[in-house]
């Protein structure tokens, strides 16, 4: 008998960045981090298992890790109890592993159909737990709007804060390099913890940001969100560039958008930038300004192309045959 799930799931941004591990196995993060979930970057995976197949077959449009892929489906076989290898095709609608989050729609998609397929149902916390196996960041995938990672536990799992309906915001993308980054976030943040003296400080900045991001999205203040957004992720680029050798994601176009952006703000428009494990530049406003803000950051000489994302929903199940033309 063939065991067949699809599921859609979105990439998120952190406002408050997870940037750490904690020692030993089961991918476990050294702190908390908060996210939007971004309707514009899709990842659409199916999972069919399949008695007839020697080798687990994996199919990811734009790249990926099979070997990253075939070690979770392991671990679902594990809790199925199933020995049987499987069919994965997979698809995003933007590039992957550059910074762009790829691995948080990825495996929060992977999680769902994966577990579906095999038989297993699980709730959202578990499901959760289980895609922070596959990437610490797609457990907040599993939630649309607003959703926090919490560290604690031995299998810590997300948790819903508001969804994306409570709250509309906007954020403009603006792609500044395609390509494949050369350092995978789980490397540099093992470099950054291992080499960065201020690793330790990064960990307390957040500790202390998490409530007050809380409370700002509670409160539903754009300029309390925005602006601790910004220098949270700045304060992570911070304990990045001291490590030794020092990371640096960012290209010269990455620093002249968060120019831009700092511009648009002196002259009355609110906007905050972010910027992940890649030269990538993520800015947060309100809906009503995301027209100018595309245009602002599409001028900037380097900008290949701009994105304009709403908030999404969390990881859902689709037909199957959507994936037929993948
Ligand atoms: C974040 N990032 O909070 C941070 C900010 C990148 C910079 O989560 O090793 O790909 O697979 O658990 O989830 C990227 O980290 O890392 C990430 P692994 P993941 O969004």
């Amino acid at each position: 008998m063939e065991h067949v799930c699809a599921a859609r799931a979105h990439a998120n941004i952190a406002l408050v960045k997870y940037w750490g591990k904690r020692d030993g196995p089961g991918n476990r993060p050294a702190a908390g981090s908060i996210s939007i979930t971004l309707d514009a970057l899709t990842s659409e995976t199916r999972v069919r298992f399949d008695p007839g197949l020697a080798a687990d077959d994996i199919r990811l449009a734009g790249g990926g890790n099979d070997a990253r892929v075939v070690a979770f489906l392991d671990l679902v076989r594990e809790r199925a109890g199933i020995d049987t290898r499987a069919e994965v095709v997979s698809r995003n609608d933007f590039p992957t592993g550059a910074g762009l989050a790829s691995s948080a729609s990825g495996f929060a998609a992977l999680a769902l159909a994966a577990t579906r397929a095999a038989g297993l149902t699980f709730d959202d916390a578990a499901l959760s737990a289980l895609a922070r196996r596959g990437s610490g960041s797609a457990a907040r995938s599993i939630f649309g709007g607003f959703a926090e990672m919490r560290a604690e536990g031995e299998d810590p799992h997300a948790v819903p804060l508001l969804p994306p309906e409570d709250w509309p915001l906007a954020v403009v993308i603006a792609i500044v390099d395609a390509g494949a980054k050369e350092i995978g976030s789980t490397e540099g943040m093992r470099h950054t913890a291992a080499t960065s003296p201020y690793y330790r400080a990064w960990l307390d900045t957040v500790a202390a940001d998490l409530p007050t991001m809380r409370e700002a999205i509670a409160a539903r203040d754009l300029t309390a969100v925005g602006e601790l957004a910004e220098s949270n992720c700045l304060a992570m680029h911070g304990a990045m560039l001291a490590a030794r050798p020092g990371l640096i994601y960012w290209r010269p176009t990455t620093l002249a958008l968060l120019d831009t952006i700092r511009g648009l703000r002196a002259d009355g428009l609110p906007v905050y930038a972010t910027v992940d494990a890649g030269p990538q530049v993520k800015a947060i406003c309100d809906p009503a300004d995301a027209d100018r803000v595309a245009a602002a950051l599409a001028s900037v000489p380097g900008v290949a192309a701009t994105r304009t994302s709403g908030l999404g929903r969390g990881a859902h199940t689709i037909e199957p045959d959507t994936l037929d033309s993948a």
